[in-house]
């Protein structure tokens, strides 16, 4: 079975673009895969350093997968700092990576802002340790959203660059097996990455403006709905969403240079599991005052039960605690087989 991984940050309350880009595809993917989904803590300190509850924010994050529908006995649901080989491998990789891919992400652009030469240097590597978070595992598919795209590539180039620069080791250590890149024959020990991240909504777009991103951090709560928001939030937020004043188009052509109204067909898209011409064969020709109620009645009967049960897992706090404790440990096994290997290539004793 092909290896999923992927992981969220403790960083916030998780809103509609977290929910749509990552964790429904989490859940989709459980059926045909061995799925591994983390919350990553490491990740979230390196923007801001303290945060006022951090466990809280764990756990609601685990919960929010549970929730959602994740598995956590088929599958292994944990927090990253429970498997230190997920530090020990970035620092590996941090002497791989170059420091100029880094300085070229967009995320650490926009992140770090003018003041780049004040930001972290967790901030800085915070590719690195994705890749390793990822590769740990050697997993092969990384379910994101379309803003992961750049991180995906740089770990798909630390692998490259890990299998290239250890070729002979990798070879008398037997541990690596060829695979083909573009032209050219590697034996790798560390598997190219495939971002998963195709769907009708990528990246979900802000409610008040559908040229940004839907983001934890934007100031205004009316640019995002949140997992927590109870229907009549939801309902209000959709009704004050930017739109323009004309029809839907019949086709997804007619969607172009319509940001707003783009953004919201892909949600509504998204949320029924369908396409967005699909929807625009419904809709096309409607108002904006037709569709967003029936916008918002999805959205509800969709988040309400997650909402539900995310509150109900939270009450007592002994189920996700275990549900990560044993997680850990089931992810624990398995990167301590990688690193023992990882060891081996470089040299270092043990
Ligand atoms: N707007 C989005 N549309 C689609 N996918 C999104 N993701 C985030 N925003 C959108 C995806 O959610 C997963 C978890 O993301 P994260 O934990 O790294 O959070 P984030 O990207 O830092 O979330 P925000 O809201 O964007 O935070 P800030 O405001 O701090 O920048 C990832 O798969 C991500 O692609």
């Amino acid at each position: 079975k092909p290896l999923v991984f992927s992981g969220v940050q403790p960083t916030g309350n998780l809103h509609l673009g977290n929910y749509l880009g990552a964790i429904r595809k989490f859940v989709a993917l459980q059926e045909n895969n061995d799925c591994i989904y983390c919350v990553v803590d490491l990740h979230s300190i390196t923007a801001q350093l303290v945060h006022e509850d951090l466990p809280g924010q764990i756990r609601s994050i685990a919960a929010a997968f549970i929730a959602s529908g994740i598995d956590p006995e088929k599958h292994i649901v944990f927090n990253q700092s429970a498997v230190p080989q997920h530090a020990e491998l970035a620092w590996i990789f941090n002497c791989v990576a170059r420091i100029g891919w880094m300085n070229r992400m967009t995320q650490f652009k926009d992140k770090a802002g003018k003041d780049r030469e004040n930001a972290s240097l967790g901030l800085l590597a915070y590719p690195s340790l994705m890749a390793a978070d990822i590769l740990v595992y050697r997993a092969t598919h990384v379910p994101v959203g379309d803003d992961q795209k750049q991180h995906l590539e740089l770990a798909r180039d630390i692998a490259m660059k890990f299998n290239l620069d250890f070729q002979t080791k990798i070879r008398s250590a037997g541990t690596g097996v060829d695979i083909v890149v573009g032209e050219e024959p590697v034996h790798a020990y560390f598997p190219m990455v495939e971002p998963l991240i195709e769907g009708p909504a990528p990246r979900v777009m802000s409610l008040r403006d559908g040229t940004k991103k839907m983001s934890k951090s934007d100031p205004s709560d009316l640019s995002r709905i949140n997992l927590m928001d109870d229907a009549d939030t939801i309902s209000k937020k959709i009704r004050k969403a930017k739109t323009d004043p004309d029809a839907l188009p019949g086709e997804v052509e007619g969607l172009q240079g319509r940001p707003e109204a783009e953004n919201l067909v892909g949600i509504y898209a998204a949320l029924a599991d369908t396409s967005k011409a699909k929807v625009l064969s419904e809709f096309g020709g409607q108002q904006f005052s037709t569709f967003k109620p029936a916008l918002v009645d999805l959205a509800v009967s969709v988040l309400s039960p997650i909402t539900g049960e995310m509150r109900r897992l939270m009450e007592d706090t002994s189920h996700i605690d275990a549900i990560l404790r044993r997680g850990g440990e089931r992810a624990r096994e398995r990167a301590e087989k990688t690193m023992a290997e990882v060891a081996d290539i470089i040299g270092f004793l043990r």
